[in-house]
């Protein structure tokens, strides 16, 4: 039995097709009913969850989700009792039954609607948004959940007393900012020793008028800042002709998608009605008087920690321009820029469930949607109830996921890892399950608004998360395109998806293959690079256009050789040129020293497995030159094995993502570990000391009950910002060990 907290106890994950929502002891498992209990804590449990969601983030600041994982155990845990297949020597036994104690561990998590749950939190300026959308709207979530953020918030202070971006992070203006404001609007007295250092930060680092232009934002909202000292956002831009290279449409969906209801924010100079507590945000966050500030001069002000990139002089120059018709605007253009917005993002909510692509256009869509038709319309309603499917309960109190969680991208994996060699198929009640969540999760209409607000066809993807936030991704559709034909080809179930869903599922594979041969995320490319000069983030990088990805097209290339081999005849030609063009492109993206770059996870090592995986695959099949290909391989071979550790494991910090040179870990990291092999097995790397080396390192850190441990954060996104991806320390270990069982143990 594993020690559950009492506290947590009071937690449950309720899971519907992929749907997670936390509840406060919940009377049923009915979603509809979640909220019943969470307004009536008693002293006694507001007293026991101080306790028991105590958090050392000094050991780590990664939590290991043990509220959700020790209860799934206590609740499902059986030894496994199957037959392990003998192994040919005693290391290769040892490797198998890690592996099935790994599988037998792994498949206790699994809902019951086939997915495996996780926890997605990292950022730290996610929650903060939803807090001023629930403050500035009067709808305040219910005391369990404030009592839970407020932990949260706290646990994740750094010594210094501010935030970070991210929960690694150091101490940035931004995110010490938006954790302190949080905590107000969460009732934390100003007074409180721990607000008063983090006060003290601020002022020591120049005060919040130097918070990058997001904060603006959210401060502006709050009114703890004054509109004029933000650069305009020129609302009138989404009435351009769609042929103007800089038309809105053009952007990465992302930036898309947020800048489009801050627009509308900006337009209305939305601010929340000044308070007691406003006025005295207005004393507590800056080093000067705040009717005094001149605000027009604080628009490009910037707190050097939180510097990473730099507004181009372009966009300087255009702000000049933008910001100077602020004060001789056409009122008509300007409603009528609104207007169109607000239809927009309308549809976003309506073509999403209310989800939304993330949770920024989350927070900010719910502050639009409030604004224009009130508190009481259907519209915030449905807002409102979609905010609790962000939110994640773990040992360091309650936040915000990334997106509405990692389910149909963890599954397709899982899947992936277990199949790899025939012990997966000791489990085939997992593998069913999971086959169906990978089924129901597959995207098989079009939105009636598609065309009109600029979306890629969908039929046949498969999103990231689930079928009704419903964005199509591309590397998502590859991974379920490739479970899915994993599943059919065990031969563990009888196939759902026909061949119809499984050759849209490549066509959209095709549809999205961009001019340089490379994938990006959620769409083509849709504009030049120099558009990334119109960056005002000042904290992320490359998040202006949709960019191609040595990890997406890997991925896609690898399930268009899925597909040749299952379907050699389905547009054999085309799959066979758009492999090889995507094959030219990887490796136009290998460094001098053998590596690849990882955008998505951390990092030379996550997108070298990748790379590797890829050209391995498709090498010695008549789709490139042979010899360049084993080239490519030998390097990163060399790559990867100059950068092993004594103890036999790899391991990587956040820091390779934003400085974009390798930064080794303290310590061996398993998720690392397990890229770094399977990259090695892949490429029939033949030094067998190396790699058995690395599988003894995963063996010696899995638990008894057949877990690995949480440790560093493994995911990223735009350079600079960190994400927890908690299911990757089981899938990836298991696959590792999956790839070298299949060597070594007949079934
Ligand atoms: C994700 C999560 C998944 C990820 C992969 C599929 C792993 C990747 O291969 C392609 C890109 C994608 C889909 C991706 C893009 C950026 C996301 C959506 C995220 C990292 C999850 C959260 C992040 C989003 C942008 C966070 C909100 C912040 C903003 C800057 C808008």
């Amino acid at each position: 039995m594993l020690n559950v907290k009492s506290g947590w106890k009071n937690w449950r994950l309720l899971t519907d097709k992929g749907r997670q929502i936390w509840a406060f002891k919940p009377g049923s498992n009915a979603i509809s009913e979640h909220l019943q209990n969470a307004d009536s804590l008693s002293d006694d449990d507001i007293a026991r969850m101080a306790e028991d969601f105590q958090f050392d983030k000094f050991s780590n600041p990664n939590s290991g989700d043990k509220v959700f994982r020790h209860a799934a155990m206590n609740a499902r845990f059986h030894e496994f009792t199957g037959q392990i297949p003998q192994a040919g020597n005693p290391e290769a036994q040892q490797a198998a039954d890690a592996l099935v104690k790994g599988m037998n561990y792994y498949a206790c998590l699994q809902s019951d609607d086939g997915h495996w749950p996780g926890d997605y939190g990292g950022p730290l300026f996610l929650l903060p948004g939803l807090l001023i959308a629930a403050y500035i709207s009067g709808t305040p979530f219910p005391k369990a959940h404030r009592e839970m953020m407020t932990l949260y918030l706290f646990n994740h202070q750094n010594e210094d007393a501010g935030w970070g971006m991210h929960i690694e992070g150091e101490s940035t203006m931004f995110g010490t900012v938006m954790q302190y404001v949080s905590l107000r609007l969460l009732g934390v007295d100003k007074n409180h020793e721990r607000m008063a250092k983090a006060r003290g930060w601020i002022k020591n680092n120049g005060g919040a008028t130097g918070i990058p232009s997001w904060g603006k934002f959210y401060l502006a909202i709050l009114n703890c800042y004054d509109w004029q000292g933000f650069n305009s956002l020129f609302p009138e831009m989404w009435l351009f002709p769609k042929w103007l290279p800089v038309h809105p449409w053009r952007y990465w969906c992302h930036s898309r998608m947020v800048y489009l209801p801050m627009a509308y924010c900006y337009a209305q100079r939305i601010s929340a009605p000044e308070n007691a507590l406003i006025l005295s945000l207005r004393e507590e966050l800056y080093s000067e008087d705040f009717a005094t500030i001149n605000w027009p001069k604080q628009r490009n002000a910037l707190c050097e920690k939180d510097a990473y990139t730099q507004l181009s002089p372009v966009l300087k120059w255009m702000n000049f321009f933008t910001n100077g018709y602020e004060t001789v605007k056409c009122a008509w253009l300007r409603k009528k820029a609104a207007d169109y917005i607000l239809k927009y993002l309308n549809a976003e909510d309506e073509q999403t469930g209310y989800i939304n692509i993330g949770p920024v256009n989350k927070a900010i869509n719910s502050i639009c949607i409030w604004q224009a038709h009130g508190k009481d319309s259907p519209q915030f309603k449905k807002h409102v109830a979609r905010w609790y499917d962000y939110l994640w309960v773990a040992e360091d109190g309650m936040k915000m996921n990334g997106y509405n969680g990692s389910q149909l991208w963890d599954t397709a994996f899982a899947t992936r890892a277990m199949l790899e060699s025939d012990l997966g198929k000791l489990f085939p009640e997992t593998i069913a399950k999971s086959y169906q969540f990978i089924e129901l999760s597959q995207i098989q209409a079009e939105h009636p608004t598609h065309a009109e607000f600029f979306r890629h066809p969908m039929i046949g993807s498969w999103p990231f998360s689930t079928a009704e936030q419903g964005w199509p991704v591309a590397d998502c559709t590859a991974e379920g395109l490739s479970a899915a034909l994993a599943v059919h080809q065990s031969g563990l179930v009888k196939p759902v998806i026909d061949e119809q869903r499984l050759q849209q599922a490549a066509d959209v594979i095709l549809s999205y293959q961009n001019a340089d041969g490379g994938w990006a995320t959620y769409e083509l490319t849709r504009a030049p690079k120099w558009l990334e000069k119109l960056n005002p983030s000042e904290v992320f990088a490359d998040i202006m256009i949709d960019y191609s990805w040595t990890e997406c097209t890997a991925a896609c290339v690898i399930s268009l050789l899925d597909i040749q081999v299952a379907y050699p005849a389905y547009r054999a030609d085309e799959i066979r040129k758009a492999i090889g063009a995507g094959l030219r492109f990887i490796l136009g993206q290998q460094k001098a020293d053998g590596s690849w770059y990882g955008g998505w996870g951390v990092c030379f090592t996550y997108a070298t497995w990748f790379g590797v995986e890829a050209i391995s695959k498709a090498k010695d099949k008549g789709y490139y030159d042979d010899a360049v290909l084993a080239t490519a391989i030998s390097r990163a071979c060399d790559f990867l094995t100059g950068k092993q550790k004594a103890d036999g494991g790899w391991g990587e910090t956040f820091k390779s993502c934003s400085t974009l040179v390798y930064t080794e870990a303290a310590t061996s990291q398993v998720v690392n570990t397990a890229w770094a092999l399977l990259a090695l097995m892949a490429a029939g790397f033949d030094d067998k000391a190396v790699i058995e080396k690395g599988i003894r390192l995963l063996l010696s850190r899995q638990t008894d009950d057949g877990d690995w441990l949480q440790e560093n954060i493994s995911g990223v996104f735009n350079y600079n910002c960190m994400i927890t991806y908690a299911n990757y320390r089981n899938i990836f270990p298991i696959w590792a060990l999956s790839r070298y069982s299949k060597r070594h143990v007949q079934a």
